[in-house]
């Protein structure tokens, strides 16, 4: 099978990429990604001579370029590349756009043109936008997204729909709740809690801490995607999380007890503009349809991430330079 993989060297494609290699050494891998200030060829070191992995700078409202790529006889496209941070969508929301929504109508109309036997779209659960205390989001539930990042994606999702109502293209959208693990970029909640904590820095949670997300090691995801593109229902939503609901500030509180920090360091500041309040999914559907199953619990997969991120120093402070020290001076201060 020959896969394009878009997005492969950000935090949950090279994670993927990694695991396709192992699970399917046999399979040809093409990686496209354009090297924003969130890809990192560090992370696809352990593959760098691998002879089924092709890496290939671009851009994937590139359409030129993505129909040179596709055309080169790919069974299956796999869309990551995105926009990723919605605090970042609030004070630029139009490279969302391109991104998110038109870069995935250049995909699938390559993917349309050449006749690809599958085109899946990574997406997440923040379409369906914000729960109450009850209730979990399913593939019925409505789009309502709240941010630029989770409308932007959720523009991305219909296109696809559309192409297959439209066009019959055959695809799957997957729609995942927040992940963690290792090469997830320091300006998430876990990886900057992590990194500041471990600088006797601030740690800045917003609003009241009291903010709910579904945790998912990202393995877990990584199988999950590898289920849908071999046995998913053309035309079919998967929903993938391990129901693992957690409040920000408990997030926080492991962070400092699992390196001996103070809880001290926690400092509550403005919350998000238009802050989602909780997210939760119901994994029956791809549980029950497609047999998966997440391998890591919550509490020893962030142990991991901790210790992974406690021997990967380097791999983070070479990344806190730079660009992404003036994003962090434009969001939090100089805290
Ligand atoms: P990330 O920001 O770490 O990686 C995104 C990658 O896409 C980067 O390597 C970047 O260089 C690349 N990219 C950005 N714009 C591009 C463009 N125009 N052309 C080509 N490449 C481009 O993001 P992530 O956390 O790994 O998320 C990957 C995907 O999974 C996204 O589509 C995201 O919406 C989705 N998702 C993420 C999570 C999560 O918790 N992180 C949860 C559910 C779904
Ligand atoms: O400094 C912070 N303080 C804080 O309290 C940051 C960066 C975040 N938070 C809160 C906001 C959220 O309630 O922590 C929670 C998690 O924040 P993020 O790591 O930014 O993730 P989230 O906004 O939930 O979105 C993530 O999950 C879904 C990914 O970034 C998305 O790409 C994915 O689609």
């Amino acid at each position: 099978m020959k896969l394009l993989i878009t997005g492969g060297a950000g935090f949950i494609g090279s994670n993927f990429v990694l695991y396709m290699l192992e699970q399917h050494p046999n399979y040809q891998i093409i990686n496209v990604d354009a090297l924003t200030y969130a890809g990192n060829l560090e992370n696809l070191k352990a593959i760098e001579s691998h002879p089924n992995h092709t890496f290939v700078k671009a851009d994937i409202t590139d359409a030129k370029m993505m129909n040179e790529l596709i055309c080169q006889g790919v069974d299956v496209v796999v869309n990551f590349a995105a926009e990723s941070h919605v605090d970042r969508s609030i004070l630029e929301p139009d490279v969302f756009v391109k991104t998110n929504v038109m870069g995935t109508q250049v995909l699938l109309d390559a993917a349309k043109k050449y006749g690809v036997t599958k085109f899946v779209q990574v997406s997440t659960d923040e379409v369906y936008g914000s729960l109450g205390e009850t209730g979990l989001f399913t593939e019925r539930s409505p789009l309502a997204p709240n941010s630029p990042y989770s409308a932007s994606k959720a523009g991305g999702d219909l296109l696809v729909r559309a192409y297959h109502e439209t066009f019959g293209l055959p695809v799957n959208i997957t729609r995942c709740s927040n992940n963690y693990g290792p090469y997830q970029f320091p300006e998430k909640l876990i990886p900057l809690m992590i990194s500041r904590a471990l600088n006797n820095e601030s740690l800045p949670v917003y609003g009241d801490g009291l903010n709910i997300r579904d945790w998912l090691y990202v393995e877990d995801h990584c199988s999950a995607i590898d289920l849908v593109i071999h046995h998913g229902q053309l035309g079919e939503v998967y929903n993938i999380g391990g129901n693992n609901e957690r409040t920000n500030v408990h997030i926080v509180k492991t962070i400092l007890n699992e390196l001996g920090k103070p809880e001290s360091l926690i400092t509550y500041v403005e919350d998000r503009l238009g802050h989602d309040r909780r997210y939760g999914i119901d994994p029956a559907k791809i549980t029950s349809e497609l047999g998966w199953k997440p391998q890591h619990n919550f509490e020893t997969g962030i142990k991991e991430t901790i210790r992974w991120y406690l021997s990967n120093k380097e791999w983070w402070t070479r990344i806190q330079s730079g660009a992404y020290r003036d994003y962090m001076t434009q969001q939090y201060g100089s805290r």
